[in-house]
């Protein structure tokens, strides 16, 4: 089988790198180890920056989530049980956010790539990369058994932090720089209908709480816990009790339902350079882990691709040469903020030099326009172009 780029993920990067490509009528094959229906169902990141809705409608695949999507304008800090907004669009200009789930994205931009005769392939097992070095590298894979061989121009690693791509680059050649946090974020989708108009970021003295949602029907809430922490050790009224604890403010009570799904995630920054060997290239969480305190995962992953996508379509060795060094520009800037959120809201167990800090920085933030501008541009997304 010939293409002109194998991806390997299914994921929001590999997905949207394909769609992007095949607008400019270039060929693509995507090699998924899950099966469709995990892919869509796997819950994720739920906030969109506004450059990567403007992606969603310029690809043609925005018309959903325009549709069904959330825009909120600003968010909530809340620190103990006062609440404090911060306006996005007041401090920006006009920039919003959208809560629009990754699941439901990734239906969309599966079924555009389908509707379009696009080659997707699923439950494909030992996938592997050969040859990065040559102008025909290779991916070979089994299904059902079947040993099956793709020769590509290019191959674009978009499988994750736990895929085949990364460890595809030489080891001697790859700078990793990685930072693990000493807590986790356990968190729920819970059948509630949620009560509060924009997400409250909750930094209190038991600990971090955030409250988003999916839907007019759907709540999703994350509570920080200890690293390594058993999921079992948190039955369903615990949670609640400690989301009542952390999230409370006068007159107000989260609102509480049957919860649909709950898991812990480890919280990380990682990022690794260069994001091209050869003729292998890596985006989004092959390549970068974010803490999802700033909501940058997944905006990184379509803004990598975005950037992806010009350099294969220009195809000149400048555009593929520049791919790494534009990516990683924006990578490290959502690496500073994400950072910065978690250490703001977070219990860090620093001791008590550390606690009065974090409450002198949430003061300066109430206190202090420049300081909300910040965040909120951060937060909305900085402009996308042609370098960052
Ligand atoms: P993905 O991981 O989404 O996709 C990679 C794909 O490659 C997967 O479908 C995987 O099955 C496939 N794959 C892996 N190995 C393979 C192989 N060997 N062969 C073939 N296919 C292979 N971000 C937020 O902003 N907010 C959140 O709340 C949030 N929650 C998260 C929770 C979890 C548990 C995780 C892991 C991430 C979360 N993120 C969150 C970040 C998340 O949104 C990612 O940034 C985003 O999924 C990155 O997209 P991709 O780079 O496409 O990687
Ligand atoms: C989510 O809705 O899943 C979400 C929102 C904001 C974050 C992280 C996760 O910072």
């Amino acid at each position: 089988m010939r293409t002109q780029v194998g991806i390997v993920g299914a994921g929001p990067a590999g997905l949207m790198l394909s769609h992007l490509l095949h607008l400019e009528g270039i060929d693509s094959v995507v090699l998924e180890a899950r099966s469709r229906d995990y892919v869509e169902h796997r819950v994720r990141a739920g906030v969109l920056e506004q450059g990567t809705v403007d992606l969603l409608d310029q690809a043609g695949v925005g018309e959903r989530c325009a549709r069904e999507g959330m825009v909120h304008k600003g968010c909530y800090i809340s620190i103990e049980d006062e609440r404090h907004e911060i306006n996005f669009e007041e401090l920006t200009g006009g920039k919003h956010v959208v809560v629009y789930g990754q699941t439901e994205v990734t239906k969309d931009l599966i079924n555009a790539r389908l509707a379009c005769g696009g080659d997707l392939r699923f439950e494909c097992d030992d996938v592997a990369i050969h040859d990065i070095e040559s102008d025909k590298p290779r991916l070979t894979y089994t299904s059902k058994g079947e040993p099956h061989e793709v020769v590509c121009d290019f191959i674009a690693g978009c499988d994750g932090f736990h895929g085949v791509a990364r460890q595809a680059m030489p080891a001697s050649l790859l700078r990793v720089y990685e930072r693990v946090y000493p807590f986790g974020w356990l968190g729920i989708l819970a059948e509630a209908p949620p009560v509060a108009d924009e997400l409250i970021y909750a930094r209190h003295s038991r600990g971090f709480a955030l409250y988003s949602m999916r839907s007019p029907a759907i709540s999703r809430l994350y509570l920080q816990v200890p690293a390594g922490e058993d999921v079992a050790a948190w039955p369903d009224e615990r949670i609640w009790a400690e989301l009542q604890h952390r999230l409370a403010a006068p007159g107000w009570r989260v609102g509480e339902g049957p919860v649909l799904e709950k898991g812990i995630t480890p919280m990380r920054s990682f990022v690794c350079e260069p994001l091209r060997h050869g003729n292998l290239f890596l985006a989004g969480d092959a390549a970068h882990i974010v803490p999802p305190t700033g909501a940058k995962g997944l905006n990184l992953a379509v803004n990598d691709v975005r950037l992806l996508a010009a350099a294969l379509i220009d195809g000149s060795d400048a555009a593929l040469d520049a791919y790494s060094a534009n990516a990683l520009r924006r990578v490290w800037r959502a690496q500073d903020f994400s950072n910065h959120m978690t250490r703001l809201l977070h219990d860090l167990g620093e001791g008590p030099f550390a606690q009065r800090m974090q409450l002198a920085r949430l003061e300066y933030l109430d206190r202090s326009e420049a300081a909300r501008r910040s965040l909120a541009e951060n937060y909305a997304g900085l402009e996308a172009t042609a370098d960052f």
